[in-house]
Parts: C-alpha cells; sequence; structure tokens
C-alpha cells in the first residue's frame, strides 16, 4: 500500500501523542486505497464478501447504547444497518493497511517487535442512525486482559463531523491512568474530571488516521444525516498479550507468525 505525502510521525506527533494522548497523523493511503475497504466494508456488511467467523453486531433503533442487539458471530443479513464488525484481520485488505510500514515504526516504538491485535473493529454510524457510544476507557481489565494495551489506530472512512456523530475526546484525560476498570465513566467521573466542559470535537476527513492512547475518554454520538459514517479502529498490544479467562493470545499482525494477507 501506497503512502500519502501527509502522514506523519515525528517528534513533534510522539510528543502531543503523550501530552494529550492523542495525535492526527494525516492520511496514510491514497484515496483509492480508502475508496477499496469503503467498498470492501459494504460488500461485507451486504454479504457480498461473506465472513461466517467474525462478530457482527446491528444497530440499536433508538439510538441508545444498552437497546442496540447483541454482538455475536456470523452475519446478520444484508444490511448497511451494522453498527459493529469486529475480527476484520480475516480480510486481506484490512490486514494489508493493519500491516503498513508505517503502523509497523510506530507500534514498534511503543511495543515491540512482536504485535498481536486486540481487535481489528469496523464502527459504523449508519445515515439517519447510530447509537451514542458514552464516555469510555479502552482498557485491559474491562477486557478481560492480562495487561493493558495503549496503542488504537482510528482512522476515518469517511468525513467525521459534529453533524454525523464523530469521536469527542478530552485532551491530557489519559494521565489519570485506569478511571474505570468497568469501562464506562460514571456520572461521579464525568464530573469529577469535568469531562463536559473539557471535551473537544475530533472532526476528521475521510481516510485520515488518528494515534489514540487507550486510557484517553471518547465517546460518539449519533448521526441524523443521509450519509453513513464509517471508521476502522485496530488496537495493538505485545503478541504476549493473554485473554485472562482462556489464557489465549490474539493474531499476530507483526513479528513471529504474523498473519499473511496472503493466506487470509
Ligand atoms: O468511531 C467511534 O465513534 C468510536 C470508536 C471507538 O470507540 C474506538 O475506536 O475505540
Amino acid at each position: 500500500m501506497s503512502t500519502k505525502a501527509s502522514f506523519k510521525f515525528g517528534h513533534q506527533e510522539h510528543t502531543q501523542f503523550i501530552e494529550e494522548g492523542y495525535v492526527r497523523l494525516g492520511h496514510l493511503l491514497s484515496n483509492k486505497e480508502v475508496a477499496a475497504l469503503q467498498q470492501r466494508i459494504d460488500d461485507i456488511m451486504l454479504g457480498n464478501i461473506p465472513y461466517e467467523n467474525m462478530r457482527f453486531q446491528l444497530d440499536s433503533t433508538s439510538g441508545v447504547y444498552r437497546e442496540a442487539p447483541p454482538e455475536s458471530m456470523g452475519h446478520k443479513g444484508a444490511t448497511l444497518q451494522y453498527r459493529k464488525i469486529m475480527d476484520l484481520e480475516q480480510d486481506p485488505l484490512f490486514l494489508s493497511y493493519m500491516q503498513h510500514p508505517l503502523l509497523r515504526d510506530i507500534t514498534r516504538h511503543y511495543i515491540g517487535e512482536d504485535i498481536s491485535i486486540y481487535r481489528a473493529m469496523f464502527m459504523n454510524k449508519p445515515a439517519n442512525q447510530g447509537t451514542v457510544l458514552p464516555w469510555h476507557q479502552d482498557v485491559g481489565v474491562g477486557w478481560g486482559l492480562d495487561s493493558n494495551p495503549i496503542i488504537t489506530v482510528w482512522m476515518a472512512l469517511d468525513d467525521a463531523t459534529v453533524e454525523n456523530g464523530c469521536m469527542q475526546i478530552v485532551p491530557g484525560i489519559h494521565k489519570h491512568g485506569v478511571i474505570n476498570e468497568g469501562h464506562f465513566a460514571t456520572q461521579a467521573d464525568e464530573e469529577k474530571y469535568q469531562l463536559e466542559e473539557n471535551a473537544i470535537d475530533l472532526e476528521v476527513e475521510e481516510g485520515e488516521v488518528v494515534l489514540l492512547n487507550n486510557l484517553l475518554l471518547h465517546r460518539s454520538g449519533v448521526n441524523p444525516t443521509g450519509k453513513q459514517r464509517r471508521a476502522f479502529s485496530a488496537a495493538y498490544m505485545d503478541a504476549s498479550t493473554k485473554h485472562v479467562a482462556t489464557g489465549n493470545t490474539f493474531p499476530v499482525i507483526f513479528g513471529k507468525n504474523a498473519l499473511k494477507p496472503s493466506e487470509c
């Protein structure tokens, strides 16, 4: 995959990531490559490219998080009304993107040589729908992991704006560490950390990549516009990280025994 000139990860980006817990890295893929991922995810939603071993979740009809249908293994019908699709490392196009040499450099810098993926996740706000995602941290305890991954690489597959439910974040909040092991911030957390007052809108262009510290509180809203708002989020971690309940490790993206797009 090629790299657009705007992608940048240097000293300044590293400093912002450490201080603020997020940094916009620019465009990693060409317009053509982004279009191919957009087409691929629509084809997966519509069942034109079938995957039975991915987890799918349909969107809520109310916009309320707790009312969304459960996520479970297998396609749920040909529709663009999905909220989430997991396990996209099984798809060669998404895997190739996840294994981009510049993401290799970034994950090597923060994590090391052997890297696995906790989740390779499509997040969708369908047109005229979407579900409110409340304030949360993406922490290992809540995810049932034996350590806390810190690196998520999030890419907008469509422009994300205030109008269509872009992410909101609280810069610097990651420095407080794990605020709530239950994943979601409580009302008391919201007041203590003044989340409403300190939040900023993370408006980004289609194809833009954002590096997020998993401890950074984030949330997103619904999408009342007539166009879907798609995103792809990959949480990288040390390949030795295990699931506490099963002792299992996770699919390897870089290093020994890494997945190969040609073998997908
Ligand atoms: O895309 C969104 O609205 C939220 C994504 C998210 O929560 C994540 O990538 O961890």
